[in-house]
């Protein structure tokens, strides 16, 4: 496949790990940029530079930088439309898979860091998420019986929730349900996110 202009900044494991399973599934060649979080590599003006946040994941495609998980998920699958990994403008399904990855970095993860981190999230009128259990509530509506979470086409959207619904019950962080669960295995399940999964551990063994 011809050169992509894709560099991507990623430390192993971390919540990156979930652009590198989309890369996987898109099965596009990239350049790897790996950053070690242990030695604050991250933290280096070098970094810095690209991100100021000092946060992976990072993209660079053709000399811009995307930042933001949801940011680099929305552009990468709109980038490789023979893919199918993203409903096109105009296709029913378009409103749905924004709607939802939107909501993975505007309510999810700020429930999750504040339950976390037993934090008050404050009065329910005034945060971006209400409360934690409407947000749980909503995403396990959507998805339903799934099997997706768009019904019978597999997005980008399920990568990124079948991945974080595996890292956040892991630790514990998020309780399990048996619909969770079936929809973890089925995103597990699949080629690309095998070899995605073996490749990160490759990494975070080689960084070790
Ligand atoms: N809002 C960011 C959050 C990314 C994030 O928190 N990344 C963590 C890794 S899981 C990180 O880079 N932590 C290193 C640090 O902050 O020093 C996104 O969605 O991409």
């Amino acid at each position: 496949m011809a050169d992509t202009g894709l560099t991507f900044y990623h430390a192993s494991p971390s919540r990156s790990s979930a652009v590198l399973l989309l890369l996987e599934e898109l099965g596009v060649p990239y350049e790897l940029h790996l950053l070690s979080l242990k030695n604050e590599e991250n933290r280096q003006p070098a970094y810095l530079a690209v991100n100021p946040m000092g946060k992976v994941p990072a993209l660079r495609h053709n000399g811009a930088v995307i930042t933001e998980t949801v940011a680099i998920f929305l552009y990468l699958a709109d980038l490789f439309p023979e893919k199918g990994l993203a409903p096109a403008i105009g296709d029913p399904l378009r409103g749905p898979y924004v709607r939802w990855m939107v909501f993975y970095a505007a309510c999810f993860e700020p429930a999750l860091v504040d339950r976390a981190a037993q934090r008050d999230p404050g009065k329910r009128a005034m945060s971006p998420y209400g409360d934690y259990d409407s947000v749980i509530n909503a995403i396990l509506g959507q998805l339903g019986s799934g099997p997706w979470l768009l019904g019978d086409r597999f997005t980008a959207a399920d990568v990124l929730w079948g991945s974080a619904f595996a890292w956040t019950t892991g630790f514990g962080l998020v309780r399990e349900t048996p619909e969770m669960r079936a929809y973890i295995d089925r995103l597990n399940a699949r080629l690309a996110i095998i070899r995605g999964r073996e490749k990160d551990k490759e990494l975070a063994a080689g960084q070790a």
